[in-house]
Parts: C-alpha cells; sequence; structure tokens
C-alpha cells in the first residue's frame, strides 16, 4: 500500500468528496499532532514525571492522574490559536472553554476525553484520546454550554487514538472509518486501513463481569446465554475480553469484531451508566455505525440521545450490528 499520509488523505477526501471543509482540516491535522505529543508523554512512563497522581479532582469525582492533566493541557494550548474552534469540552473540566478573545473563534466545538482509560497507566495498557467535533449551530455571538447540547448525529466528526503496541488514530468525518499508524521515525500518520467495517456477528462481549449482580435483568440474561454456549440458547459458545480502557475494547471491535457493553448499574440507580454521552459514547457510536455496527443505550440508537447535560453519562451497548440488536431487544422488551 502506497504510505498515503492523514494530511494527503484529508486533501484527497476534500477534493473528491469535498465535506471537509478548510476549519474542520485545520481541526483534525491539529487534534493528530497533539496525539502525537501526547504518545511521547505516555511512552516515557517511569523514565518522565508523568505517572502517579494529583491531588486534584475532575467533574467526575475521580482523582485526576498527572497523565490527564498533562493530556487535556497539550489539547486546549494546540487548539486556541488555530480560528478552527469556538470552545472545548473536556472529561477533565467541569466548564467549557471558549477560545480566548486574543485569538479568532472558529465554527466548531471539539469535546474529548483526553486520556481514556487512565487505570491502566500505571500497569502499562493501553490507554487513549478520545475526541468528538460538533458545529455551532445558530449565528448568535458567543458560545455557551448550551451549543454543545447537540444529538450525537451531528457530529462533524470523531476519532480516537490508542497509545498502545502501535500508535494509531482512528478518523470519521461521516464517510467511513480510516486507521492511521503512527511512523515513529517520520513523525507522520500514514494511512494504514479505510473503509474499516465490523462484522454484522460475533462470538466475542466485553463487559465487566464482577458486576453482574448490579444488572437488570435483561443484561444478566443476555450475559447468561452467552456463558451457556453451545449448549444454551445462542447455540455457540462465546469468548471474553475486558482491557478497562473504552479506546482499546472499541479498537478491537473495529478491528475483528465483537460486543462491548457498559450497562446501568443498580449500586446508583439515578446514574444511566458510567460511561460519558458526548465524549465516550457519541464518538465511539459514530465510528461504530460508520464501519457498519451499532450503538444504542437499551432503548435507543445512542446518536439520537437528546443531551441534557455536559457529563451526562449513559448506558452503553455497541459494535457487532446483529450482536447489539440482540442484546437491544432484550431490554426493549423489559
Ligand atoms: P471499570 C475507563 O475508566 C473507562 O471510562 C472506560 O475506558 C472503560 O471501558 C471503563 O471505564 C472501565 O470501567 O469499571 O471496568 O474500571
Amino acid at each position: 500500500m502506497s504510505r498515503v499520509t492523514l494530511t494527503q488523505y484529508l486533501v484527497e477526501q476534500q477534493r473528491e468528496h469535498g465535506h471537509i471543509p478548510g476549519q474542520l482540516r485545520l481541526l483534525i491535522e491539529v487534534v493528530a499532532r497533539t496525539c502525537k505529543r501526547i504518545a511521547i508523554s505516555v511512552n516515557k512512563g517511569a523514565l518522565g514525571d508523568v505517572l502517579g497522581s494529583t491531588d486534584s479532582q475532575n467533574v467526575q469525582g475521580e482523582v485526576q492522574k498527572k497523565l490527564d492533566v498533562i493530556a487535556n493541557e497539550l489539547l486546549l494550548e494546540a487548539n486556541e490559536w488555530g480560528g478552527h474552534l469556538a470552545a472545548m469540552a473536556s472529561e477533565e473540566m467541569d466548564t467549557i472553554h471558549v477560545v480566548p478573545n486574543r485569538y479568532p473563534q472558529g465554527e466548531y466545538l471539539l469535546l474529548y476525553d483526553p486520556l481514556d482509560g487512565s487505570s491502566n497507566i500505571e500497569v502499562n495498557v493501553s490507554i487513549g484520546t478520545i475526541f468528538s467535533v460538533l458545529k455551532k449551530t445558530g449565528n448568535h455571538a458567543g458560545v455557551s454550554e448550551a451549543d454543545f447540547l447537540q444529538c450525537g448525529r451531528q457530529q462533524a466528526a470523531a476519532g480516537y487514538c490508542v497509545y498502545g503496541p502501535q500508535t494509531t488514530l482512528v478518523l470519521t468525518v461521516g464517510d467511513g472509518v480510516a486507521m492511521f499508524t503512527l511512523d515513529r521515525e517520520m513523525g507522520s500518520w500514514v494511512l494504514t486501513e479505510e473503509n474499516v467495517r465490523i462484522p454484522e456477528d460475533t462470538r466475542e462481549f466485553a463487559i465487566n463481569m464482577s458486576n453482574m449482580r448490579h444488572w437488570a435483568a435483561p443484561m444478566r440474561r443476555y450475559i447468561d446465554e452467552c456463558l451457556a454456549g453451545k449448549t444454551g440458547p445462542r447455540g455457540k459458545d462465546f469468548n471474553m475480553r475486558w482491557v478497562a480502557s473504552m479506546v482499546a475494547d472499541v479498537h478491537r471491535i473495529l478491528c475483528r469484531g465483537g460486543i462491548f457493553m457498559y450497562p446501568w448499574d443498580q449500586r446508583e440507580p439515578d446514574k444511566p451508566g458510567k460511561l460519558r454521552l458526548m465524549y465516550e459514547a457519541n464518538p465511539m457510536a459514530f465510528l461504530v455505525e460508520q464501519a457498519g455496527g451499532a450503538a444504542t443505550n437499551g432503548q435507543q440508537r445512542i446518536l439520537d440521545i437528546q443531551p441534557a447535560k455536559l457529563h451526562e453519562r449513559v448506558s452503553v451497548m455497541l459494535g457487532s450490528r446483529h450482536e447489539v440488536e440482540h442484546v437491544t431487544s432484550y431490554h426493549q422488551g423489559s
């Protein structure tokens, strides 16, 4: 395969399909460049002052890891000056960050989880950066949190970078999913997969089984049937994976199929789920659907959920289309 870089891919997408406006292309290139910079810090590990926790908590009430803060700061600094963004929102920040007046404001809104899977940092397991791009609607001056509260189907782009054995950037601008591997010698993102397709069926599920006794009945029924294997109603044996980094689990599903679930849990009945809608579930749902998969909260398509709050949580079932439809049918019937 000829070595097509991210820049060439975006230029060709613009030339052939015309749906990557200049500001969006700049935004994607800035985020991609920042992921390279985050990878440098992640890869330092114990050799750099990047491991361990800070003495602060984020809006989620989670202790912030040093790398959470580093990744968040890198994305803020890199995206302020380009004139492509009006504001940013992050898992690590209580409120939105409006582009300072000293810089021109653009029409895009960037949302991100700067470092997803932070509990895996100290044990050298894959982690990642997840991002979602919305466009400011209306022609009102200024920008507020309300501008961010759009359904996931409004996303202009979405992607993630997984810091694993390879450093891989996965991207959609609404015309399929492409994967780029970081060529560290050249320092460039090289196209290594395009038109990614998720197999419609799977025998592999990803869920944190230790929570089983806390799930609602439909989810317990679904997992019980997977565990019953070929002697049970599914008539086939299943395998299980759980990395506890959504980016790693979703990447595996994009590469070979599977279903990822983080369902509602009776321990905190007022919380729909653990994962965040705006900068985890929505971008991953966009990518999965663009690759022929499905993503629901057990009742409806994730991309159709109208957000009420910036940091709201959601129950997530995503991956191979037929498997997601199967588990969703149990919940809709409940
Ligand atoms: P648990 C990481 O903290 C995360 O937000 C996702 O990346 C991951 O899928 C999930 O939480 C893991 O949760 O409860 O298994 O640690």
